[in-house]
């Protein structure tokens, strides 16, 4: 049996039930296949085996008390996955959806992804099952206190960094932050995303839609093309899909849908961005609202629908496996050209092959979302280096690391034969680095 074939099939006999890590381990490895052919010092060193078994897994109960004196147990859990070529370093995620198998899935997928940026940060994740959706400040303050009194043994400036990611946003960092400081006496660049006030940098928050949308449009160019009068379909209303949103209109793109988990607006005239962050960013209401305001805007119940509105390119930033083979074939049907994943695995294997079949650009998460990370560690340098960059300044490494990710993930593809094919270019341009630096420190 090959090597790749043995590592899947052991990785699922010895984790089973874990459907979402099954799933991000077979995309990379299949990825992988070309390098791993080339390198057959992988398979004496064990290298793939080492590479999908988290460094550590850390599981911990949260207690908290709601507005109404009542107790609630939450479970907590930060996976430190690979530190080869830098401090653990990736987000935090509070959604009832997670569970362990989500958090191997993210953190597999960050490694890779930290390593595409360039620069030296590992991979790790973190999170709870808790919901913060209609939860008052104060509870979620006591929960996030409560998760802090656990995590801050495990993580530290040069060790184990945690940011944002679903559920944990501007407001949850800055109460993760300010338990850590408590506890351990020290103002230290131990989280990123933090606030302007107290360390964080410009261009984090915008980081992940701007770096997606940075990414489509240096592919288009490549082709000739560009986003200006593209029809774009954006899925989400949280962090990464409002500033994906911001970017691809000011490059003279038009949003004509976007979702929550409810429903899906559309808006053909384009949407109005400023209602739109009225109501996510400052009243934390539903998108419903927005068809209400806005005059041409219409609401539909229930998310899947928002793949059948007709666009030139799909930008799905809400969640995992939100575009299946369905919902893929019904894109190419409406003439797709470009798919750029702003979430983590939003489109399942074979919702991936039908638009690679298509001769869809189809830009995989690890590389099209890694903005985010990226500027979580230009934040990272600028808290070690006690100073701070003007947005202009951040806004311009961040492009550059975007364009630079997107040309490394196409000469990946060329050089291992499988021109156009970025899910495995990003994988094996990803890996490449992370072996070299797992093969130089031994067996560990
Ligand atoms: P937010 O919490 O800000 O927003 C999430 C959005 O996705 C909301 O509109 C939410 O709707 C929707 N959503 C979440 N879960 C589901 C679900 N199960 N079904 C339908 N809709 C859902 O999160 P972010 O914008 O930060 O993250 C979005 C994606 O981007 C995630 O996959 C995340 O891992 C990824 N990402 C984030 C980065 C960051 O810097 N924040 C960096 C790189 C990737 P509702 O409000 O109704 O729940
Ligand atoms: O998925 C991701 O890359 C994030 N949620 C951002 C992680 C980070 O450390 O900024």
């Amino acid at each position: 049996m090959q090597y790749t074939d043995r590592v899947l099939k052991e990785l699922k006999e010895r984790n089973p039930n874990e459907p979402e890590f099954h799933q991000a381990a077979t995309e990379i490895l299949e990825g992988l296949r070309p390098a791993v052919e080339r390198h057959p010092e992988y398979e004496r060193a064990a290298l793939l085996e080492r590479f999908v078994e988290p460094e550590r897994v850390i599981l911990f109960r949260v207690p908290w008390v709601d507005d109404g004196g009542n107790v609630h147990v939450n479970k907590g859990y930060r996976v430190q996955f690979n530190s080869a070529i830098g401090p653990y370093k990736g987000g935090l995620r509070f959604h009832p959806t997670v569970n362990l198998s989500v958090m191997k899935f993210l953190g597999l997928e960050q490694v890779l992804k930290n390593s595409l940026t360039g620069l030296p940060i590992g991979g790790g994740k973190g999170g709870s099952d808790f919901d913060p959706k209609g939860k008052s400040d104060m509870e979620v303050m006591r929960f996030c206190q409560s998760f802090m009194n656990e995590l801050y043994r495990h993580i530290g400036q040069d060790f184990d960094v945690p940011a944002g990611d679903i559920g944990v946003g501007g407001r949850e960092i800055g109460y993760l932050f300010g338990q850590y400081k408590r506890i351990r006496a020290e103002h230290a660049g131990v989280l990123t995303g933090r606030g302007l006030s107290y360390g964080g940098s410009l261009v984090r928050t915008e980081a992940t839609g701007y770096g997606l949308v940075y990414m489509v449009e240096e592919a288009l160019n490549c082709r000739g093309d560009s986003l200006k009068g593209k029809k774009v379909v954006i899925s989400g209303s949280g962090n990464v899909a409002l500033y994906a949103c911001e970017k691809a209109q000011s490059l003279g793109a038009k949003v004509v849908a976007m979702y929550d988990s409810d429903g899906y607006v559309t808006d053909m005239g384009g949407i109005d961005l400023a209602i739109m962050k009225q109501i996510k960013e400052v009243e934390r209401g539903r998108i419903r609202e927005y068809a209400a305001r806005k005059k041409g805007a219409e609401y539909h119940a229930g998310c899947r629908g928002i793949w059948g509105v007709p666009c030139d390119v799909a930008l799905p930033c809400a969640t995992q496996n939100e575009i299946d083979a369905r919902s893929a074939e019904l894109l190419v049907k409406n003439g797709v050209v470009c798919v750029g994943e702003g979430a983590n695995m939003p489109t399942t294997l074979e919702g991936i092959e039908v638009f690679q079949r298509a001769g869809v650009v189809f830009l995989p998460a690890k590389a099209a979302n890694a903005g985010g990370v990226a500027t979580s560690a230009l934040e990272m340098a600028q808290s070690s280096g006690r100073m701070y960059w003007s947005f202009t300044e951040v806004d311009a490494k961040l492009k550059q690391i975007m364009v630079n990710i997107y040309h490394n993930i196409d000469d990946a593809a060329r050089l291992y034969g499988v021109e156009g094919n970025y899910v495995a270019g990003a994988n094996i341009a990803g890996f490449l680095k992370v072996a070299e630096a797992m093969l130089a420190q031994g067996i560990v």
